[in-house]
């Protein structure tokens, strides 16, 4: 994974710090309240540790996608065995590319962000799928500079959404109650909410602040080193 792709140049990963953060994550999915299939590393895909982007699961069943990263073409073959393991009902998109990391699933519709990494066809083979399996879905042009709408956003209670500046000047979450992340603290808008626990970045302490004070239940993760190749919290398990 220290070969990750990674939009900026600056210090890289280093394997055991990624490890020592990934094992934290862990233990902190399992003290929130849901148990853990952990896989086996996949040698030939430095990005595989992001599990949320080659698939997407819900309680009614799985949907493969198509990685837009050329090196991230095969990892959900590999996911395949797991997710059939889980879930009856496997369909996979037909045409185009999508990642995970663009999806936002909110109580009343599932959001498809348009990126690098998912194009217009494949949000829209998407969102067909996702119609079959009774959901809504909305294709939006996600906030400028992230590398997925689930990078500059979280929705961390029903009606909650952590999010970046420009997160909230795009309007895409003005129909909730947006919280912004202090000026610094960008990455930190990749949040998790599992159960009633917030996995959050350490590394925004003024956000964490306020979030506690709002009575937020936070388990806060170091992120330094899967920042450094434009990962945060969601992007490394798939839940459900
Ligand atoms: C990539 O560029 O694909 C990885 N280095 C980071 C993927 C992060 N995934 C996510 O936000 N869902």
């Amino acid at each position: 994974m220290v070969e990750g792709l990674r939009a900026h140049d600056g210090p890289g990963p280093a394997y055991e710090h990624v490890a020592a953060e990934h094992e934290a994550y862990a233990r902190a999915l399992e003290q929130a309240g849901v148990s853990l299939d952990i896989l086996e590393p996949l040698e030939d895909f430095p990005d595989s540790i992001f599990v949320e982007d080659p698939a997407l699961v819900f309680s009614e069943g799985a949907i493969l996608l198509n990685p837009g990263a050329a090196s991230r073409v095969g990892e959900g073959e590999h996911l395949l065995p797991v997710v059939e393991k889980h879930f009856e009902t496997v369909m996979r998109i037909d045409h185009g590319h999508a990642d995970g990391g663009d999806v936002m699933v909110t109580p009343d519709l599932v959001m498809i962000g348009l990126s690098a990494r998912t194009s217009e066809a494949g949000a829209r083979s998407l969102a067909n799928l996702l119609e079959q399996l009774g959901h809504t879905a909305q294709i939006v042009q996600p906030p400028r500079g992230a590398l997925h709408l689930k990078t500059a956003a979280t929705l961390i209670d029903e009606e909650t959404i952590l999010t970046t500046a420009e997160g909230r000047s795009s309007g895409l979450f003005s129909r909730f109650r947006q919280i912004v992340v202090d000026p610094g603290e960008e990455a930190a808008a990749n949040a998790l909410r599992i159960n009633d626990s917030l996995l959050l970045s350490a590394n925004a302490p003024r956000t964490a602040d306020r979030l506690d004070s709002l009575g937020y239940r936070l388990a806060l993760l170091d992120t330094t080193h899967i920042n450094r190749i434009d990962a945060g919290l969601s992007c490394m398990s798939l839940r459900w």
